[in-house]
């Protein structure tokens, strides 16, 4: 069974300003009441908890040329990028605790800096029920949360397409998409343009989970970086009330288990993304706690290898 020596460490963005729904604000504490922290260090991890940063609040403003909360978007991202750079360059392993998914855009823009400057592979797996790939020409909404994978690709405000020291900073072919069942019009097109590699419901459901992780995982070796970007509305809704977007029909139980087992027998996991945790929408911090469980797995936690 793969190991994780690699030392963490984790920290909050308490903001939904990427969001329609105020809440996942919420998500760093939500996660560390279900003991994320804790469970992580029982898996034998060097983890140390660097707390939240601030930022600018949501002003709950409507979208200005296609974008809402430009400005403050920029801003977070900016911090959440500067924080996972420093984690990354301590030689430990960033995990970004927010927040809606706009967030990633900062995190992922620094470990792609960070792959190029050290020469690594990156393999990006963006666990969602949304292909989060609108532009401000087709977004329905306006929301920043919906357009993170555009803009890391190069669609996008200046401000953000140019977040880092390469912009853009992906390539469509790094990215797999996992648990996808909501793409609006215009983005379907516009994924399909840039050919993203889409593992959408129906074909999890054709073929099954362990195959669909075979193919996402065919590659991946020592000298690969994967990151982890989760945002958990890709989960059946069922399982994890707690989220701003629910999408009926999503990833169950026993096929999201298997996929953080089988991403951490690859034992290539370098930074990792937890999003769109909602408590106020929750019951009993469910939605937290299962995101930690499945954390465990993520961390080589397995039935009969190890407790
Ligand atoms: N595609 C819709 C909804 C959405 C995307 N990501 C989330 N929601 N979380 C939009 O507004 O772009
Ligand atoms: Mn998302
Ligand atoms: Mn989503």
């Amino acid at each position: 069974m793969a190991m994780h020596p690699r030392p963490a460490s984790v920290y909050g963005l308490p903001t939904d300003i990427g969001a329609a729904h105020r809440g996942a604000s919420m998500g760093p504490e939500a996660l560390r009441v279900a003991r994320l922290v804790e469970a992580i260090a029982k898996r034998g991890v060097d983890i140390r908890d660097e707390g939240n940063l601030g930022g600018p609040r949501n002003p709950l403003s409507k979208p200005v040329d296609g974008y809402r909360h430009l400005d403050e978007v920029v801003a977070w991202n900016r911090a959440a990028m500067s924080m996972s750079a420093r984690i990354l360059g301590e030689g430990r392993m960033p995990i970004m605790l927010g927040g809606d998914h706009c967030l990633a855009m900062g995190s992922i823009t620094a470990v792609a800096d960070h792959c190029r400057a050290i020469g690594k592979k990156l393999r990006v797996l963006w666990l969602d029920a949304h292909a989060d790939f609108n532009t401000r020409d087709i977004t329905p909404s306006g929301n920043l949360h919906g357009m993170p994978v555009a803009c890391l690709c190069g669609l996008g405000p200046k401000e953000l397409v140019g977040l880092g020291k390469h912009a853009p900073a992906l390539r469509p072919d790094q990215i797999r998409q996992i648990g996808i069942r909501s793409v609006d019009a215009g983005e379907k097109r516009l994924v399909r343009e840039y050919e993203i590699d889409i593992y959408d419901m129906r074909y999890i459901d054709e073929i099954g989970m362990r195959r669909v992780m075979e193919e996402v995982l065919d590659g991946v070796d020592a000298d690969t970086h994967l990151h982890v970007s989760f945002d958990v509305d890709m989960l059946d809704p069922g399982i994890a009330p707690g989220t701003g977007t629910r999408v009926p029909g999503g990833v169950n139980y026993r096929e999201a288990q298997l996929m953080m087992e089988m991403i951490a027998d690859t034992g290539a996991m370098g930074s990792l993304d937890l999003v769109e945790v909602n408590p106020a929408l929750d019951k009993r911090n469910a939605t937290a706690k299962l995101a930690v469980d499945l954390v465990e797995s993520l961390f080589g936690k397995s039935t009969l290898m190890r407790d």
